[in-house]
């Protein structure tokens, strides 16, 4: 049971012996634990109290080590239902019936920074999925970026080293945007199409809800003749792509840095269940010589123009754990976890990651028997010879643990064909350490995603750029960067560089310098090949063509104040919850506000403790008095401005609008006129028409953002 027990409706306490007792880990009752054992009321602890020695210790032991990377995570139960069979691709069970459910568990999560860090850092983040599948456990340990910074894992540990605080002071948490990730990645190439992803929009999501998940590295799917395909996996999230903007990120992060965490938990415990459909893209395995990619480069996307995408399943998070650290925290993925008919490539990056999990595991949870705890064991039986070790809960029966053995019948014995085998790929090669020269485009897909970013995303990229270098003291690094930016594109690289001072050299020029500092430096996978991506058109990598027709879950706010008109308020709530979105009233204290028509209206939140940036959308009613009241409030006047130099939609309806003037969104003498004028600020004077007001308002919602906003600079917010 996930009820919190605060929310209980029976409020008195229910007494000894109406509840289980207070005991021991022995299951021993405590008859008093508000005291510890004294001689005498002020004498000394006594050594003997082992009820205090046992609580203290247990608490002293509580902590174990965070991950190493993605150490601050959220998860949820689920399932995972198959809409189409992929009989046709693979032997693997749960994604051979159409209505197929299987139970999962998944985990977002943020890379850099540590457990207690911000939801909101600019980051990856984590989208692992845990199937509990019928043939055991199958892990989807995937990411919302589709490519990675590195194409081999040997250089994990030092891309990691680069962007956690660097080493002498623990500084900055949970962020890119410092000397080392900056000086790492300028002399790492083939991270050039991954700064692209990470310094889009993608980065700071506005929920872990409106976010894609990727496999990121190709596997194989393994069919009923042994044949094999290779194969990415995708999530797509019902209720579209969608990120915040970083101004608004880095307030956030002050003002409640669980907001994605919270957000997930509330819509879990609302019933507004987060649903991804899954989509796969397949090539034949002999076929994968004709693309302008290499499949085993996890550095590169298969463009969907070249292979299509299938939707083939639906993910819905319908259960919130009962307990963060049992579950969410005790979780054990690796990519290694795969079932029958799901096989890895040979992606170097994929390669060293097999390893890596359950090594990291094993100092995390501290034992070889982490699959024993309740959130990581199958839903089938564990049948092996393998036996004791730290913390085993399994008590296995009889004597033997070997195989073969006569004296348990042979048990267990092998699946054979009906088992995990190994897609029997052919392997031959010198040992060498060495990158296939098919890796050697580093700059041909990060320009490809550019180019198909809208004007707005393109702006955010600048932005982006412009920051984090901004942050970085040493300046060889900021030019080294810039020289980088030029091999994407040459605008790009004017406009970052404008915002840091610094001039542009022609791509050539710019190469020359590179190189040399490459050499420098021991680069050795500087780039040797560039692939022509001129003819390929990939909306699918901008955000802007998006889910853009719902306002399920969107949060509006409705400022008020005494005297507002209640019916105008009533016309738009109505109107918002039917498309299942969520009104807050927000009010100058907490204290019930008065209607015009004399009924009370409960604020959900003060202007104290509520902000514009929790907000999808801010809507403002009439009533002659709140609109005056509101307008004395410094607090009001920055709300409004603020979403709106956020982009968010606004909706005003009589007396309204006077706030929306007087915020400074519309330049001094500016009119009603000039305010209904800009893109996603509906309103009319008359209370009349707000039944109208609200169908715009709706559809601005739906829209997300009105990044064709023109005075958003002059506004002080
Ligand atoms: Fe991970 N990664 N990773 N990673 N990774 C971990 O495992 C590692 C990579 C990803 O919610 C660690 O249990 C190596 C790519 C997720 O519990 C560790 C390499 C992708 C999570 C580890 C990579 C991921 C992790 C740390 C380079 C996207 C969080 C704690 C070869 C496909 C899972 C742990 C959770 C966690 C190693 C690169 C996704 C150290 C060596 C690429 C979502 O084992």
């Amino acid at each position: 049971m996930s009820t919190d027990d605060r929310n209980e409706k029976d409020e008195a306490p229910r007494g000894p012996g109406n509840c289980p007792d207070l005991t021991t880990n022995q299951g021993v009752a405590v008859g008093d634990d508000n005291n510890s054992l004294r001689g005498g009321p002020r004498g000394p602890t006594l050594l003997e109290d082992f009820i205090l020695r046992e609580k203290i210790t247990h608490f002293d032991h509580e902590r174990i080590p965070e991950r190493v990377v993605h150490a601050r995570g959220e998860g949820a139960h689920g399932y995972f239902e198959v809409t189409q069979s992929l009989k046709k691709f693979t032997t693997a069970k749960f994604l051979r019936k159409v209505g197929q459910k299987t139970k999962v568990f998944v985990r977002f999560s943020t890379v850099a920074g540590s457990r207690g860090s911000t939801d909101l850092a600019r980051d990856v983040r984590g989208f692992a999925v845990k199937f509990y599948t019928e043939d055991g456990i199958f892990d989807l340990v995937g990411n919302n970026i589709p490519v990675f910074f590195i194409q081999d894992a040997i250089k994990f540990p030092d891309i990691i080293h680069a962007v956690k605080p660097e080493q002498h002071n623990e500084i900055p948490q949970a962020a890119s945007a410092h000397d080392t990730f900056w000086d790492f990645v300028s002399l790492t190439p083939e991270s050039t199409h991954m700064l692209m992803w990470v310094m889009s929009d993608r980065a700071i999501p506005r929920s872990l809800r409106m976010i894609e998940g990727f496999g990121v590295n190709t596997f194989r799917l393994i069919d009923e003749d042994g044949k094999a395909h290779f194969v990415k996996f995708h999530w797509k999230p019902k209720l579209g792509l969608h990120s915040v903007v970083w101004d608004e990120a880095q307030k956030i992060s002050g003002k409640n840095p669980d907001y994605h965490r919270l957000d997930l938990w509330q819509a879990i415990e609302r019933g507004q269940y987060p649903e991804w459909d899954f989509a796969i893209q397949t090539i034949p395995e002999g076929e994968e010589g004709q693309f302008p990619f290499d499949v085993l480069d996890p550095t590169k996307v298969w463009p969907e123009q070249l292979v299509p995408l299938q939707k083939v399943g639906r993910l819905v998070l319908d259960r919130n754990p009962d307990n963060f650290f049992a579950e969410t925290e005790q979780v054990a993925f690796c990519p290694s976890h795969l079932v029958p008919g799901i096989d890895f490539s040979e992606d170097p990056l994929l390669q060293g990651r097999l390893f890596s999990y359950l090594d990291t595991q094993l100092s995390r949870l501290g034992s070889p028997n982490f699959h024993e705890l309740p959130i990581n064991r199958p839903e089938n039986a564990i049948v092996n010879n393998q036996r004791e070790g730290h913390m085993r809960h399994m008590i296995n029966k009889g004597p033997v643990a070997y195989s073969p053995n006569s004296l348990a019948k042979g048990c267990p014995f092998h699946a054979g064909a009906r088992g995990f085998n190994t897609f029997p790929e052919k392997v031959e090669g010198k040992k060498v350490r060495e990158r296939s020269p098919r890796f050697g485009d580093h700059f041909g897909q990060a320009e490809l995603f550019w180019r198909n970013q809208s004007d707005a995303e393109k702006q955010h990229i600048v932005d982006a750029f412009s920051f984090e270098l901004s942050m970085v003291d040493t300046v060889a690094i900021r030019k080294r960067m810039i020289d980088l930016l030029t091999q994407v594109d040459v605008q790009l690289a004017e406009r970052v560089a404008k915002n840091l001072g610094l001039t542009v050299d022609d791509p050539a020029s710019a190469m020359k310098r590179l190189k040399a500092e490459w050499a420098k430096y021991g680069v050795t996978s500087p780039p040797g090949l560039r692939q022509d991506y001129a003819n390929i058109k990939a909306p699918e990598l901008s955000m802007a063509h998006t889910v853009k027709d719902t306002i399920q879950t969107r949060q509006i706010a409705v400022l008020v104040a005494d005297g507002v008109d209640g019916a105008q308020v009533d016309a738009i709530k109505a109107a918002l919850t039917a498309g299942g979105a969520l009104v807050e009233v927000v009010a100058p204290s907490m204290a019930p506000v008065k209607r015009s028509d004399g009924k009370q209206l409960a604020p959900q939140k003060s202007l104290k403790t509520a902000a514009s940036v929790f907000y999808d959308a801010v809507y403002v009613p009439g009533g002659a008095d709140s609109a005056a009241a509101l307008k004395k409030e410094g607090l009001a006047l920055h709300f409004v401005a603020e979403a709106f130099a956020h982009y968010k939609p606004l909706a005003a309806t009589g007396e309204g609008l006077d706030l929306l003037l007087a915020s400074g969104i519309v330049p001094p003498g500016g009119t009603e006129n000039d305010l209904l004028k800009e893109p996603g600020v509906v309103g009319s004077r008359k209370p009349a028409d707000a039944q109208q007001v609200a169908q715009q308002f709706v559809k601005a919602i739906a829209a997300h953002r009105f990044f064709d906003r023109k005075s958003v600079e002059r506004v002080p917010a």
